[in-house]
């Protein structure tokens, strides 16, 4: 099978101006200098953090503009250009410890597992990573609180097409491969992972499971969401929805893969031993972000509607309970109203109303979960800002 790459020849402007010290005048020669933070006015209602490989998320105001994210606010988080992939050749291998190992194209997929339908929130590991750095500088695609989105997934469940290859008593772990080449020091890999095999097996059959996914909003999968089908975990981080999914391996262990063996673990030092060490990063964690008012936004004394999300730990049973706003410092919170019902692994979008003195610097969220457990006002720094959920703070102007 053969998989081009998409070439895209249009550059990723921050790498560019950073490179060639912030000017970049003789690539743009002839044409209007494009000045920082402005972007072409394709990429309205975009903060697109890389091009090529297409890393780019909403902003906060089209993002909240509804519970099921359109797949056209819907943010985008690759590690390599988007495969372009021949649907007619496509064949997803499902083997390891099965006792029938066997391969299936989408057509097949469709034909013979019956269909379900799940909405669930994807969240990446490093949303809200520009304010982690804040703390202290970290590596890596300076998120802002846009690396989420909730979409209506349609597709097979993991535990059928299982059940299919029949999984074998020492089975502990279920690995995912991409079909995407990442160049990395050590050589090109796949984007991977894997899940427990319980988690994949939901033992306990909630409506919610992991799925083999070929629509997003009831649309085919769009090329840089994975298509033709994608994995989809509800409640694990992003990285667990491996797109462009070609290999399923079921196995004792978790998988090798490097960004299920060596990345999306909380580590401090970074030494090998210590990344080695870590347990790979599986649910995401309770949080909640602000999302309008703008930071910075000019706001003028008396009554403000404030809006944003929340998303409860992603852990069977849990929804969140409880946002509350406060606007002079976390001294005094008010409660917030949610426009739509608690559904496990799904965010809710609330808004609030609140006070606005000349005294006001900022506002704050913070949301509590079904469990009683409420999100921390600051949290521990990690090398790679994974897992950013403090209280959301967000600087305003009165005026
Ligand atoms: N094959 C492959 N799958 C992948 C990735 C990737 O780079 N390659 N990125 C992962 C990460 S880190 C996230 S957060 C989600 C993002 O999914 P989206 O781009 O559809 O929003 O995809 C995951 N699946
Ligand atoms: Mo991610």
């Amino acid at each position: 099978m053969q998989f081009t790459q998409q070439r895209d020849l249009v550059f990723d402007r921050r790498t560019l101006l950073r490179a060639s010290g912030g000017t970049a005048g003789i690539l743009w020669l002839g044409l209007p200098r494009p000045s920082w933070g402005q972007l072409p006015e394709s990429d309205e209602g975009w903060i697109v953090h890389t091009r090529s490989i297409p890393n780019r998320e909403p902003t906060l105001d089209r993002l909240v503009q509804s519970w099921v994210t359109p797949t056209e606010h819907f943010y985008v988080r690759s590690h390599a250009p988007t495969p372009t992939i021949d649907a007619d050749r496509f064949r997803l291998q499902v083997e390891g410890l099965v006792d029938e190992p066997f391969s299936i194209s989408l057509k097949e997929l469709r034909e013979r597992f019956p269909k379900q339908r799940v909405t669930a929130t994807l969240i990446c590991a490093g949303n809200r990573r520009e304010e982690h750095s804040e703390v202290k500088p970290v590596d890596g695609v300076p998120w802002g609180a846009g690396a989420i989105g909730n979409a209506r997934w349609g597709g097979v469940w993991l535990a059928d097409l299982l059940g299919k290859a029949g999984v074998k008593e020492s089975a502990r772990h279920v690995w995912f491969e991409g079909a995407d080449q990442i160049e990395r020091e050590d050589g090109v890999i796949p984007f991977g992972g894997s899940i427990p095999l319980a988690k994949a097996m939901q033992e306990n059959r909630p409506a919610a499971q992991p799925m083999v996914a070929y629509e997003m909003n009831r649309q085919e999968l769009t090329p840089d969401h994975g298509y033709p089908m994608r994995m989809v975990v509800p409640g694990f981080i992003g990285a667990r929805s491996v797109k462009w999914l070609r290999r399923i391996v079921v196995s004792d262990r978790p998988s090798p893969n490097h960004y299920l063996a060596s990345a999306y673990k909380l580590v401090t030092e970074g030494t090998d031993q210590e990344w080695k060490d870590a347990e790979p990063i599986q649910p995401f964690p309770l949080n909640s972000a602000i999302a309008v008012p703008e930071k910075d936004a000019r706001v003028e004394p008396g009554r403000l509607t404030v809006r944003g999300y929340a998303v409860a730990r992603g852990l069977p049973g849990l929804t969140v309970a409880k946002v509350e706003l406060s606007s002079d410092g976390g001294k005094t919170w008010s409660s917030a109203t949610f426009s739509d019902p608690a559904r496990p692994f799904c965010w809710r979008l609330w808004e609030a109303r609140t006070d606005i003195t000349q005294m006001t610097e900022n506002l704050i969220v913070r949301a509590t979960d079904s469990d009683g457990h409420v999100q921390p006002a600051s949290v521990d720094w990690n090398l790679k800002g994974y897992l950013y959920n403090a209280w959301h703070r967000k600087p305003i102007r009165v005026q």
